[in-house]
């Protein structure tokens, strides 16, 4: 989708400091970070929320785990711990509608 801003930075034509990328997932570090290491992981293939990438197709939803467990170990925070969060809806506070996995850590996170 072209006024999609995270199929663009998918495609290239948005920077932004990609950590990793597999076949499936492009992970970057997120442009305002909530956490000492805040990297942002979205699916190459556009869906409006985790909801809705589940539904259509749940492999590459599985991909963004496993992708969030490589960044994590790549990061240094797989031993001290980490929070995966997907923000869903607006009351959620999600304000990019392709769905997105959050890895914050690098720091004692509060409790939600
Ligand atoms: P959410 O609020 O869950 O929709 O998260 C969207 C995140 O995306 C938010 O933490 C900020 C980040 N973000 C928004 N625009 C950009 C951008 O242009 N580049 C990067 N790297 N991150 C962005």
């Amino acid at each position: 989708m072209s006024d999609c801003l995270f199929c663009r930075i998918v495609a290239g034509e948005v920077p932004a400091t990609i950590v990793h990328e597999t076949e499936t997932t492009t992970a970057f570090r997120d442009i305002a970070p909530q956490a000492p290491t805040h990297v942002v992981l979205v699916p190459k293939l556009h869906s409006p929320d985790a909801v809705a990438l589940a539904a259509a197709a749940p492999g590459v939803l599985a991909d963004l785990f496993r992708a969030a467990g490589e960044v994590a170990a790549a990061e240094g925070v797989d031993e001290s711990g980490y929070r995966l969060l997907f923000n869903t809806g607006p009351d959620a506070g999600q304000t990019v509608f392709h769905a997105h996995l959050h890895l914050l850590g690098g720091g004692e996170l509060g409790c939600i």
